[in-house]
């Protein structure tokens, strides 16, 4: 399976929510790899990364930090791809943190930012599964089953008393 997707975060800590996004990746079927890349504890192979991403074969990276959290916005200054910024939910702000850090990007520097933890994990994944989608007919036929399969969950279960 061909590494498509690059997910990285700025700390191991940072995977109890990333792997959220490995996960749906795996469940789609698409190719990624994982790493830590710290902004400011690795900023020599966080530029290394992203500006070798493209010769490397990826095609979108996912981004997830906390806090001051760089990580995406530096990611998209050095490489052209797509950008996917995930907020880690922080112990100090609760993630508001780091989702206005990805967020209020600059003019010129987009970062496609989703929500704060364990969805905006999940969702960077099947976003960036839309974009594979156009594509690979295979990546979009896969997302389709996923979402038809959440829509079957709820209709089969329509009384939450009974779960
Ligand atoms: C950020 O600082 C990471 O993305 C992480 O969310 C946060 C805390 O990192 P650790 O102190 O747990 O390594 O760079």
């Amino acid at each position: 399976m061909s590494i498509r997707v690059g997910v990285i975060m700025g700390s191991k800590s940072d995977w109890a929510t990333m792997c959220h996004t490995a996960e749906t990746l795996q469940t789609l079927g698409i190719g990624h790899e994982v790493r830590v890349v710290s902004a400011h504890r690795t900023p020599d192979l966080l530029f290394d990364y992203a500006a070798s991403a493209i010769d490397r074969g990826l095609e979108v990276i996912i981004a997830g930090a906390g806090g001051a959290a760089h990580l995406p916005g530096m990611a998209a200054a050095k490489t052209s791809l797509p950008v996917l910024g995930v907020p880690v939910q922080s112990s100090m702000l609760s993630g508001v943190d780091s989702l206005l850090s990805i967020v209020q990007m600059p003019a010129g520097i987009p970062t496609g930012t989703l929500a704060i933890g364990r969805a905006g994990a999940i969702n960077a994944a099947l976003l960036a599964a839309a974009m594979l989608g156009n594509k690979y007919p295979e990546v979009r036929e896969a997302l389709e089953h996923y979402r038809a399969e959440q829509t079957r969950q709820v209709l089969d279960q329509p009384n939450p008393s009974q779960l």
